[in-house]
Formats: C-alpha cells, structure tokens, sequence
C-alpha cells in the first residue's frame, strides 16, 4: 500500500507483521498504542505490548503546527533516520536504538526513552540534570568533528553533503523562521501583547538585521559538517544519569556553530524564563545560576572534546597532519586549533542570537515562556530575552564565554 498516516485504532494492523516490533514488544493482539506527539511537525505513537514497549514516529505529509496548508515532504523521515545512524556512529550511546525504517511510509520504530523526560519541561519546573552539559558537550563535539572535513576524506563527505542536500524542505523552514521572519511583519508570527513596543526598534536596528542575514549567509554556505538542525531542549531527553539526542529531522550539512548555537541559545530561554516561574522574587536563583554554569559548561566541554579530537583523530580532507605535526609544527595545529573554535563560538553566537528572537517574535515559541500563564509576567521575561538575543548577535566577534553570562545577569 501506499503510505496512509497511522492512528492508535491501524498501527496494530498496520504493524503487527514486523518482527522488529513483535520480537521486542510481543504479539499485536496485545498491544495498547497512544500517540503522544507534542512536537511541531510528526506524529509519534508509544506502542506498549506484554514483554516492552517502543515508539513509532511517523512523518505526516504537512506540518502539524499549522495544518494541511502547509504541505511538508514525507522525506523528513528519510533523513532523520540517517541523521540518527550517524550519530550513533559518532557518539555510541546517545541516541535512541532504531530498530526499524520504512521510507515509503515515512516511519521509524526506535527505543522508548523511559523514565526519560523532555530538557525543556524540567527546565520550566527548576528541575536539575547533573550531567546533562558534559553529555551535551561530548555529544556536539562527537557529532560535529566526526560529520566534518576535519574527519572525513572528500569523497565520503561530499557524497555525504549531497544525501543531506535534498532535506532543503526543512532547510527552508530554517532560512524563513529562524533568520528572517522575527524581523519583519511575517504573516505567521506572533507576540506577547506587551512586548508592541519592543518589537518596532528591534527591526529598526540595521546592525541586528545585517548579523541575522550574515548568520543565514553563514547557514547556507557554510557547508562544514552534518548539523542536527534542532538541537533545542525540545529535543533532549533526560534522567538523573542519561541524555538521549533525538528528532534530527532537520540535519543538513551546515555551519559548527549552529547546533552549538541553538543549544546554548535554549538555555538561555530557560534562564530568562525563571521569574516567569518562580513562587517569589528570587526563589529560582540557585536555577538561574545553574543554568548559566550550563551554559559555560557546554561550551567547555564543546572545546575540550573538540580540541581531543583535533589532536587524535584529524585525519580528514582539512588541517593535514603532513602540514603540521608531521613538519615539525605541531604548534601550529594548536593555533590553527584555537582559530578554528573562536570562529566556531563567534558563530554559535550569532545563531544564539537569533534563536532568541525568533522563538519570542515568530511562529515556534518554546514552552519555557508560553508555560507563563499570565502575560503580564510573560512579555518581561521575552523583552530580556528580546536585547540578550540583540547585543550577543550584533557584538558576537567581541564576546568571551564570561561576557554572556556577564551580560544575561545585566539585561536580567
Ligand atoms: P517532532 O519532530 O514532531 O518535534 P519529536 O521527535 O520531537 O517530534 O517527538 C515528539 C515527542 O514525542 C517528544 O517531545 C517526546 O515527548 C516524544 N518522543 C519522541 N521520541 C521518543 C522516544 N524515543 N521515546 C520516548 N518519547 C519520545
Ligand atoms: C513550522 S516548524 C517550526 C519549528 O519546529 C521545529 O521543531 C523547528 O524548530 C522549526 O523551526
Ligand atoms: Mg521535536
Ligand atoms: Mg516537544
Ligand atoms: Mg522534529
């Protein structure tokens, strides 16, 4: 048949034959299925039967946020089945296992992630994950060094790139949502009431809209390494002990700094979000300065893993040892190394930026403020967030990591 979106009431019929399910879970005459997708884009079911469970995450041929007029290709599913692949080869552990993919109707089977929870959702309750920002650092650094030219050789990394290239669909959603819409009258975005005010001299900024439109240069052309594309709490799920990466639907091959950059820019959504949330004035301090140590440690790890790499497995089309190491100058591959993560955190930044902004002003706003309920106490948190989003894009060729933690206590 051909592909037909799965309901709780078909997925038994639909799936019961398949061997990756029924030799994990148990036979479909047992199974009780609830979909449970709170993401903007797919559906995704938890099938349970007598011996475990699994989920089944399917594409839909739109997007959900938004409904059948805006139609979305099914192939979203190809690529974040391939996105998950590799990254499992890059960073053994902290993926969820696929155990099945069908290409025609646009699913993949893969582990059930239990007891875990989604990042975003203990960020808005204050909750800690004592090992998520290592987890995160390692994952950024695995992923970003082992998908690059500094890794691969030329052949296997343009074959790569071009198997990557066909997820323009999600790209475009990228290009219009995160870099341009935030700055003008898009006819899908959205606002807080009380932040009118703010909005019309944030667009009016001609150094804010020329660094959105050179971190979108950055995004197309920079064609560096397979990025993940949303990397944003909203795509982590966490425990006590463990962090699992999931929803790569959007990898591309793209700049280093992206995943970096929406990752820490989530963070520091959280941060700004914490008044909107606490039960009185300062009660959420200890979690604000827990997430700004998150912040910092993301990053530490980021460049400490990647500089391990760097020295240990360069092996790739770029940086040759023979240019280095291997003529004596191995203190060049340090300078070159030092180069190459100031360019990658000036980046991340500018990506920080703008992932402030458009998930405040445009269409996907994040459930750390929406979860405000009252928009008096919203829009205060988002107009912070709003000039944190501004100086860290427009002044990113000048900030140490210590400025951004300096600067979000000063806007806060
Ligand atoms: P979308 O692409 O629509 O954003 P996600 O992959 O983010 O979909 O998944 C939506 C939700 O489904 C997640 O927020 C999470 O609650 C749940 N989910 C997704 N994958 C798993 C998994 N492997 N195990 C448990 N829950 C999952
Ligand atoms: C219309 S899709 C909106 C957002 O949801 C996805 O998860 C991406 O973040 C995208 O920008
Ligand atoms: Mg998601
Ligand atoms: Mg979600
Ligand atoms: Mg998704």
């Amino acid at each position: 048949m051909g592909y037909a979106a799965l309901t709780p009431d078909s997925l038994p019929a639909r799936l019961g034959g398949l061997e990756a399910l029924t030799g994990r879970i148990g036979p479909a005459a047992g199974w009780k299925v609830a979909e449970v997708g709170d993401g903007n884009l797919n559906l995704v079911f938890i099938v349970t039967g007598e011996a475990g469970a699994v989920v089944v995450k399917q594409a839909l041929p739109y997007i959900r946020l938004v409904g059948d007029s805006w139609p979305l290709p099914l192939n979203r599913a190809f690529f974040e089945y391939h996105a998950l692949v590799r990254h499992a080869a890059r960073d053994a552990g902290r993926v969820p296992e696929v155990f099945h993919f069908d290409e025609e109707q646009a699913l993949i089977v893969m582990r059930y992630l239990s007891p875990h929870v989604i990042l975003r959702k203990s960020v808005v309750r204050g909750v800690q994950h004592g090992h998520m920002a290592r987890h995160m650092g390692l994952f950024l650094a695995r992923s970003l060094f082992r998908g690059s030219g500094l890794a691969m050789g030329g052949k296997a990394l343009r074959e790569d790139m071009a198997l990557f290239c066909a997820n323009h669909a999600l790209a475009d959603i990228t290009e219009n949502l995160v870099f341009s819409d935030p700055y003008f009258d898009a006819r899908l975005n959205r606002h807080t009431a009380g932040l009118d005010g703010f909005i019309a001299p944030l667009r009016a900024d001609r150094a804010l809209r020329i660094a959105a439109q050179e971190m979108k240069h950055a995004f197309v052309a920079k064609a560096e390494t397979l990025v993940h594309g949303d990397l944003h709490s909203g795509s982590l799920m966490v425990t006590a002990e463990d962090t699992q990466v999931i929803d790569p639907e959007f990898a591309i091959y793209g700049p280093f700094g992206f995943d970096v950059g929406m990752f820490l820019a989530n963070i520091l959504l959280g941060y700004f979000s914490q008044s909107g949330h606490e039960a009185a004035s300062g009660a959420r301090d200890g979690y604000r300065a827990y997430l700004l140590a998150q912040f910092s440690e993301v990053w530490a790890e980021f460049a400490a893993e990647f500089g391990r790499l760097w020295r240990s497995e360069r092996t790739g089309l770029l940086y040759e040892r023979s240019l280095f190491q291997d003529a004596g100058d191995a203190a060049g591959a340090e300078a070159a190394l030092v180069a190459v993560l100031r360019g990658i955190w000036t980046d991340a930044m500018g990506f920080c930026g703008v992932e402030l902004h458009r998930r405040i002003l445009g269409l996907a706003h994040v459930e750390d403020m929406e979860a405000i309920a009252d928009p008096a106490r919203r829009w205060p948190c988002e107009a912070r967030a709003l000039e944190a989003g501004r100086i860290i894009a427009v002044m990113r060729h000048g900030l140490a990591v210590g400025d951004v933690a300096a600067l979000v206590q000063d806007v806060e």
